[in-house]
């Protein structure tokens, strides 16, 4: 016997073309690198890239009739208002800016998955008790700031807003400029203590998101269901060492910062391993050296580490390994060594309620998702603070991510779509 909703959930037909050719559209906003591997996508947040963007997307939310509001660190919420306005609505969102040489699915495919869910849902002739909201959350990526998911930590209060407008460029050449400059010139001035929601703000949320690993593939499955987010911490190093002429500085004198950073580097390589377990991952992504000259002895190097694991007690017990090698290489090379603590953060669990109504929701389409742990952190790690969670997962072509060559097949994006509006109506309706 089908009940009344699931009746309709089975009307539920996304538009699978104007899905895949706004993703495509989407892309173009963008400094594209010629790729030979794919659509190489570099949209830094706040540039003229991501504010193109933006424009654009506000177009496609004001021709569906949802209202717009930006707040002060550009996070923008569209919203389609329900017939009891008054409740704290339902929300899905992620985000569009991209790192350097990317893909063009990461993040974007929540937004436009997100706006086609709700278009569909609104054209269904649907009346949602709760409104119904699509947020795009600004900075994401820590790309620019050197910190992810900025605007959804500024909602959930797990970055204060002076921290937040006092974060300087992380790219080389970019350490004199802030936050509060960077948003203020991109046309967003209001105090960022106004970002935050309180607890409760929203009945419930659910991201769509790229799996960026590779189990549903491999697996044969169309669809993930999210029950925990991984832990992530950011960490600074800088080391300061005796650099100069790399004719005339012979190697006795030398205290050479790269040499000392080099086995820094492999030191957070070594302690990761060293747990044995899989779940815990630590990358060097960035290695600034100064001066930077061929012939110049390196007497300063910058590192951004990241380290993550589903266990932050575990994580932590990698810092404290590479802390004690630290300590090693400082006093055998005579360099200074100092660690920043860019951000340790917890693990993000997933409502139990909202994952059984996913289940539900994919069983009325013959689906069986698979429950799964994200690797990457997500906007949704910091909404946890402030709402019951969850994220759905579809496939992405080998778990390539953060690299032109990232792919997800449209259908799978179309199926993510579909069960997102389904799940959506069915909470828009408790
Ligand atoms: O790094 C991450 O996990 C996310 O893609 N920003
Ligand atoms: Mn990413
Ligand atoms: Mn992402």
């Amino acid at each position: 016997m089908q009940t009344q909703s699931m009746q309709r959930r089975l009307e539920i037909e996304i538009d699978a073309k104007r899905l895949i050719d706004e993703l495509n559209t989407l892309a173009t906003f963008s400094s594209v690198e010629p790729s030979v591997i794919g659509t190489a996508v570099t949209r830094i947040v706040f540039t003229p890239d991501d504010l193109r963007a933006r424009t654009w997307l506000k177009q496609l939310a004001q021709a569906e009739g949802l209202s717009i509001r930006e707040d002060a660190v550009g996070n923008t919420f569209f919203r389609w208002a329900g017939s009891e306005p008054g409740l704290p609505a339902v929300a899905t969102g992620s985000h569009i800016d991209a790192i350097p040489h990317a893909g063009m699915y990461d993040g974007t495919v929540g937004v436009l998955g997100g706006l086609e869910a709700i278009r569909t849902l609104k054209r269904s002739g649907l009346r949602p008790r709760r409104s119904i909201e699509l947020v795009l959350l600004t900075s994401e990526e820590p790309t620019r700031f050197g910190i992810g998911c900025v605007g959804s930590r500024l909602i959930s209060g797990t970055l204060s807003p002076e921290r937040a407008d006092a974060l300087h460029g992380a790219q080389r050449g970019s350490e004199d400029e802030t936050l509060a400059q960077v948003r203020s010139a991109a046309g967003f001035t209001g105090p960022l203590s106004s970002v935050r929601l309180p607890n409760g703000h929203y009945h419930a949320w659910v991201e769509l998101h790229i799996e960026q690993g590779p189990l549903l593939e491999r697996e044969g499955i169309p669809l993930g269901i999210v029950t925990a987010i991984a832990a992530p911490a950011g960490y600074r190093f800088t080391i300061e060492g005796i650099g100069g002429h790399a004719g005339a500085l012979l190697m006795p004198d030398r205290r050479d910062a790269l040499c000392a950073a080099a086995e820094l580097i492999l030191s957070i390589e070594k302690h990761a391993l060293a747990t044995g377990v899989i779940d815990t991952v630590a990358t060097v992504g960035t290695c600034d050296v100064y001066p930077g000259a061929v012939n110049s002895v390196p007497s300063r190097v910058t590192l951004q580490v990241d380290v993550r694991d589903i266990d932050p007690v575990r994580r932590e017990g990698v810092m404290q390994g590479v802390r004690r090698d630290v300590e090693a290489i400082g006093k055998l090379r005579e360099v200074r060594v100092s660690e920043t603590l860019v951000n340790a953060d917890q693990p993000a669990l997933s409502s139990p309620h909202i994952v059984a109504v996913l289940d539900e929701v994919c069983r009325s389409y013959g689906i069986t998702p698979k429950h799964m742990v994200a690797r990457a952190y997500h906007d949704s790690s910091f909404i946890a603070g402030i709402a019951p969670i969850a994220m759905i997962f579809i496939p992405c072509r080998g778990g390539v991510s953060h690299r032109p060559d990232e792919y997800a097949a449209p259908g799978d994006i179309a199926l993510g779509a579909r069960v997102l509006a389904a799940t959506l109506a069915t909470l828009a309706a408790e």
